[in-house]
């Protein structure tokens, strides 16, 4: 024991010297935790498993133009075609009925169709059992609340599905 006391006080000294010039600083450990939470901001991890129809991510907060990665895992175990997911991120104003009734159809394409892409800002591919995907992209310029829904038929309905909040 008595060898970490030295050790823990250099430590102090190399991490916190600099700072006692400041006497008047409140919380040396302030801004790395601040920096930390800033680093995670950026990066939003959803699960997704067998069992329950949702994302354990259903509410996103943004700022206009901010630069996300979303990682979905699917943690689940049943076969890809049986229980897959994915991750898709609309454009203000698209008919998300719409969308899924023609994803539904678009098994050979992970149930994203290419012909409409446009009305999508990212996606992730569908996932088998214990695999992961991510996106970066950047948020809309303007404010407001944008869809994203699995596109795994029915998994939308069953409630697979959350907003991005951009303000
Ligand atoms: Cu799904």
């Amino acid at each position: 024991m008595k060898t970490s006391v030295p050790f823990f006080s250099a430590l102090f000294v190399l991490t916190f010297g600099a700072g006692t010039v400041h006497a008047a600083d409140p919380a040396p450990a302030a801004p790395a935790v601040a920096a930390d939470k800033a680093a995670a901001a950026t990066v939003v991890e959803i699960t997704v498993n067998d069992s329950a129809m949702k994302y354990s991510v259903v509410k996103i907060d943004a700022h206009p133009g901010q630069v996300l990665t979303v990682r979905l895992r699917n943690n689940g175990t049943q076969p890809k075609d049986v229980m897959g997911h994915n991750w898709i991120l609309f454009k203000a104003g698209v008919d998300i009925d719409t969308y899924t009734a023609a994803a539904s159809s678009a098994k050979a394409e992970g149930f994203q169709p290419k012909a409409l892409a446009d009305q999508v800002i990212a996606s992730i591919p569908l996932l088998g059992p214990k695999q992961s995907g991510e996106v970066t992209f950047t948020c809309p310029k303007a404010p407001g609340t944008y869809d994203f829904i699995c596109s795994f038929p029915a998994h939308n309905l069953l409630g697979m599905k959350g907003v991005l909040i951009v303000k």
